[in-house]
Order: C-alpha cells, then structure tokens, then sequence
C-alpha cells in the first residue's frame, strides 16, 4: 500500500498571460513575464500563453521567437480561453479602452500599457470598469514603467522616510531625438487618432507620474505651451518600434512634438515638465530633479544606475550631491539580480513591473499605478492640452 506523501508541495498556481501586441512593448512585456520567475520568488508560475497581433505571419514570428504556443488575430478571442488570467495590452492607445473593459468584464487581470487612454473620457471609463472589477478581485495596472527603476525607487524610499523635508520643486524633463529628421516616416506614435497625443502622453505621461508617485502630491493647476515643428512627414512603408522606412507619399502630423509645462502641486511644491522628441543628441534622458527643505534627489535614465543625493542636514563643508550606486542588494529590487555595482538596463523594469503585478494578484492587493492613478495622470495630460490651446493668459513683451 503507497505510504501517504507528507511533503508533497501543494500544487503551483499557474497564471496564463495573453499578450495583446508584438512590437517594442509587446517584445520586452513577453521577456519581461520569462525571466521574473527566474530571479524573483513569485507565489506563482507563470505563462505566456497566447499572443495576439492582426497581422498573422509577424504575430507567429514573434510567437515563435519567444516560445509562445498560440497565437490570436483578433484580440477578442483571447479572452475567451480558460488559460488566461492576465491580458497584458501593449498596443497603440485607440485600443486601450476596449480592450481593458473587455478584459476586465471577461475576469481577466490586466496590465494597460501608458498613458492609459488617448482621451480622458475613455480613462473614465476605464477606472470606473476597473473599480468594479476590483470588487469581484479582478485587478488592473497601469504600465508606468519607471517607478520600478531601483534608483527611483530608492528616491521614494528616501522621501518617504522625510529625508528631503518639504517638497518645494519638482523640475522634470523627458528628452528623446528620435524624430529631429523632419523625414522620419509618419509612425502611429505621431497620429493623434493612434496615440491620443505626441511627445506629452508618450513620454510627458511618464514624468507626470513620477513626480506624483515620488513626492505622494497630486498636480492641482497647470500652464502650458505645446508645439508640432514638423507638421507633415512621409507616410510609413513598414514600421517596428522605433524605426521606420519611409514612402513618397505625405501625411500631416496631429499631435504635439513638444510640450512645456509649468505646475502646483497640492503640497505646495512648483513643478516644471518638459517632454519633447526634438532634443538633439538626448536619447532617453528621463531626468526628474526634486528639492525640499532638508535634501534633493536627482536622476538621470542614461545612468539609470546612479541616484543623486543632497543630505541638507550635514554640515555645508560636506554638503552638496553625492551619487549613490543603486546595485546593492539593500537597495529596491536589486538584491535579485547580479553582484553590487553589476547594473541594471531598461528591461528590468518591466521584469519588475511583472514581478509586483504578480505579487498582487497572489495577495489580493491592490496594484500601484492603479488606473484610478492612471486617470489622475490623464487628467494633468488633458489640462495641459486645454492650457496650450488657450493662449489668453499669455503676456505679451510688447
Ligand atoms: C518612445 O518614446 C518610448 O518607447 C515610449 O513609448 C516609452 O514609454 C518610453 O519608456 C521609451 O520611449
């Protein structure tokens, strides 16, 4: 007779994902959910178990080269299947809404990639369908990926812990140049209908957040200029990522390529933003600068490594920034990966993102950036739309 198995380990929960897109976002989601279970201990495995892409021969390339089983055409067939649990969407903003609504009415999980809508309407909608489904358990994110850089994470430590005293400014910039060449192809990142807007929900979006999510204020009241410096280019030929071959043919550009903005918060703090795809020679220089009474922090995404830190609390001769290598194991998320000072890239990230999505679906807590803080963020984006386009506050010099 077989003796009864006392330390049998009770059965791995399984969460399967569907993954809704394949271009950048849907390639560094796909790794993301592959390697968080490698470095991270989750309270579950977890699966990529379907891709969906309308486009058939890119979408099996794509399932292929990660090892995905199946794949779909049309993202509502994904959620249909019983081996599903999370629909990760990592497709332009015109999809969001639909899709996340879907989802979440079919008891799916889901991560929403940013900004969360391309209007403030669908945002809405989407944080009143995600409050319900909260209720029956059923959780959503949103794709605010640099709060899980370990050196910002380590600023909201500090802050949190009162090291910086009061907020006083907030000084943010998110500076690329992939588009300064005016023939740069019309990629849907630069068609309004697509994206929702230009450089402020893409990357604006981004630093909004940031500065929210570190100093725990809320955005109150806004001034703003937005510009479009190219406002026609070549239509796309094909397109992945962030690269583009372009055709004869023209189209106009409808949204922002840059947007300045100036702000209060509800603690009291003054803000400044700057989003623009015209900075020559910046790649992805997500800077975010913060000074209170007692220190500052600032960051810099080409070192995403390093935290600048001002103790103003220590004696004047040994004050000013000193930079923190954020690789030790104390440090947030930092610990899971290699050796102190080894480094992280962009791609951790959304591991981490992955990993804490994870966490709290198996706690049944709620996740952070949740779409009620996705809204928030849409609503800063739509005031500074409506402050651009009212110049009346302007002075003029003359
Ligand atoms: C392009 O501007 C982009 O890929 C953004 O869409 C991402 O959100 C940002 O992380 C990097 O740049």
């Amino acid at each position: 007779m077989p003796t009864p198995d006392h330390d049998a380990k009770p059965a791995t929960r399984v969460l399967g994902v569907a993954i809704i897109g394949h271009s950048f976002m849907g390639r560094i989601h796909a790794e993301a959910w592959q390697t968080a279970p490698k470095f991270f201990e989750l309270g579950a495995a977890v699966r990529v178990v379907v891709v969906s892409g309308r486009d058939e021969r890119a979408t099996t390339e794509f399932a292929d080269r990660f090892g995905i089983v199946d794949i779909e055409t049309d993202w509502r067939a994904v959620l249909e299947r019983d081996d599903v649990d999370i629909v990760d969407i990592c497709v332009p903003g015109r999809l969001h809404a639909d899709i996340a609504i879907a989802a979440l009415a079919a008891g799916k999980h889901v991560l929403c990639e940013k900004p969360l809508a391309n209007t403030l309407a669908e945002a809405e909608a989407m944080a009143a369908a995600a409050e319900a489904a909260g209720k029956r358990g059923v959780l959503s994110m949103v794709g605010f990926s640099y709060r899980r850089t370990p050196a910002l994470a380590y600023a909201k430590r500090l802050i949190d812990d009162g090291r910086l005293g009061l907020i006083r400014h907030i000084r943010s910039q998110y500076l690329q140049d992939w588009i300064v060449d005016p023939d740069f192809p019309l990629v849907w990142r630069l068609q309004k209908d697509e994206a929702g807007s230009g450089a402020l929900g893409d990357i604006g979006a981004h630093i909004i957040d940031l500065a929210q999510f570190l100093t725990g204020q809320s955005i109150t009241a806004v001034g703003a200029v937005m510009e479009t410096f190219v406002t026609s280019r070549p239509l796309p030929t094909a397109s992945s990522g962030l690269s583009a071959s372009a055709g004869d043919e023209r189209g106009h550009v409808t949204v922002d390529d840059a947007a300045i903005v100036i702000a209060r918060t509800d603690g009291g703090a003054l803000a400044t933003f700057e989003a623009t795809r015209f900075a020559t020679g910046r790649k992805n220089a997500l800077r975010i600068e913060i000074n209170g009474s007692l220190g500052s922090i600032a960051f810099d995404f080409e070192r995403l490594n390093e935290l600048e830190f001002a103790d103003g609390t220590l004696p004047d001769v040994e004050g000013g920034f000193r930079r923190i290598l954020v690789t030790e194991p104390g440090h947030p998320y930092a610990g899971a990966w290699w050796p102190a000072g080894h480094g992280l890239g962009y791609e951790h990230l959304f591991v981490h993102q992955a990993k804490d999505f994870v966490d709290d679906i198996i706690r049944a807590s709620t996740p952070s950036p949740s779409f009620a803080d996705g809204l928030g963020v849409q609503r800063v984006l739509d005031a500074i739309e409506r402050s651009a386009r009212d110049s009346a506050s302007w002075t003029s010099v003359n």
